[in-house]
């Protein structure tokens, strides 16, 4: 969240919270048995005691059971973890169980064994999900076997291979005879197996376009089943990346455009990179754009090499072609365009030159 500053980073953190609690709503909507938290419920040992209060009143008022393992950003087992810190065991509802322990535990009131992978530290070389196929991870056999981990899956990194830390192998679910495997780490919701999924994290917090900010509902008839699957919003922000190239004014059009179909501005980030070349009545349009939605959006963050300044035809005849301001102009336009230093700072003259003679000319 540090790429928010100020109120509107704030705003973010209510949000999440507020994630939170939709999930809860719909848990109680959907008549789940249980939720499953696959690590990084809080994303720093650091976290402060008002968001750990915050987050643990809000699923103390949830309706079903939830168990959560601990991820890389909130492993267990040290004296520093959050979920060694007194407020978090003082403030722990009775609804949450944190399964910090590699041995099967039974859900009350359905057939379902959990087998929990948690993260006792923040690396591992190990394969958390590797004692799935211990005896000590055996279960009933009418049991279903619900295995939660949190790490990253080998395709991802298939060019690094096995530097990865928190690597977990999707062979497991067949080896270890699971009913399913809920990942966490993967801000997206990716299906890895018919039976191994990340559900993604519930509220997006960075600009990537990688389907986050879902929950997923996951039923199974029967050990050995195949489960359904339901993905669910729960997100209250939309985080966008928009990359545009703005040469005239069709293209300011569609840009504009794009802003104003944003269904709602106050709960959208957008970070929008940009580049291209435009008249001196369009630039300023443009500008006015990006001053506006600034305002508008929760938040806008824009990059790129700028847009340049090349005036049409009639702007340069307004400072007249046969004087000196005119001539100096068309030299200077000549080298608008070329993405270089050169280019940007012959804009940067002539939008100069037009405020100068605009100002003498007494507008
Ligand atoms: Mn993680």
């Amino acid at each position: 969240m540090g790429q928010v500053p100020g109120d509107k980073g704030a705003l973010l953190r209510a949000e999440r919270l507020a994630a939170v609690e939709r999930i809860g709503g719909l848990a109680t909507e959907r008549q789940v048995d249980f939720v499953i938290v696959a690590g990084d419920l809080f994303d720093a040992h650091t976290v402060d005691n008002e968001i750990v209060t915050r987050a643990l009143e809000v699923l103390s008022r949830f309706s079903v059971p939830i168990y959560a393992i601990p991820g890389n950003h909130d492993f267990s087992g040290a004296p520093e973890s959050v979920y060694a810190r007194k407020r978090f065991i003082d403030r722990c509802p009775k609804q949450l169980h944190l399964l910090d322990e590699k041995r099967p535990v039974a859900v009350t009131g359905c057939s379902v064994t959990l087998l929990p992978c948690p993260l006792l530290q923040r690396h591992t070389v190990v394969d958390p999900t590797r004692w799935l196929t211990d005896d000590t991870a055996r279960t009933e056999p009418n049991q279903i076997r619900v295995a939660i981990a949190h790490g990253s899956i080998v395709d991802f990194e298939s060019e690094e291979g096995g530097t990865t830390p928190n690597l977990i192998d999707p062979a497991i679910v067949d080896a270890a005879k699971l009913d399913y495997l809920a990942l966490g780490d993967w801000h997206g919701t990716r299906r890895v197996a018919d039976k191994a999924w990340y559900s993604g994290t519930p509220e997006p917090d960075r600009f990537k376009e990688n389907q986050s900010g879902n929950v997923l509902i996951v039923e199974i008839d029967s050990p050995g089943a195949i489960p359904k699957l339901d993905t669910i919003r729960s997100a209250g922000c939309q985080w966008f990346r928009r990359s545009a190239s703005i040469h005239d004014a069709d293209d300011l059009a569609a840009l504009e455009q794009w802003f104003s179909d944003l269904s709602e501005p106050q709960k959208t980030l957008v970070r929008l990179e940009y580049e291209g070349v435009l008249g001196m009545e369009e630039l300023r349009r443009f500008g006015d754009l990006l001053d506006t939605q600034a305002e508008l959006l929760l938040y806008l963050r824009h990059r790129g090499n700028g847009v340049q300044l090349e005036p049409t035809d009639e702007e340069l005849e307004s400072l007249g072609r046969e004087g000196l301001t005119g001539r100096v102009a068309e030299t200077l336009r000549q080298q608008v365009g070329d993405d270089s230093d050169d280019g940007r700072i012959a804009s940067l003259a002539l939008q100069m030159l037009f405020q100068c003679s605009r100002s003498i000319g007494g507008e």
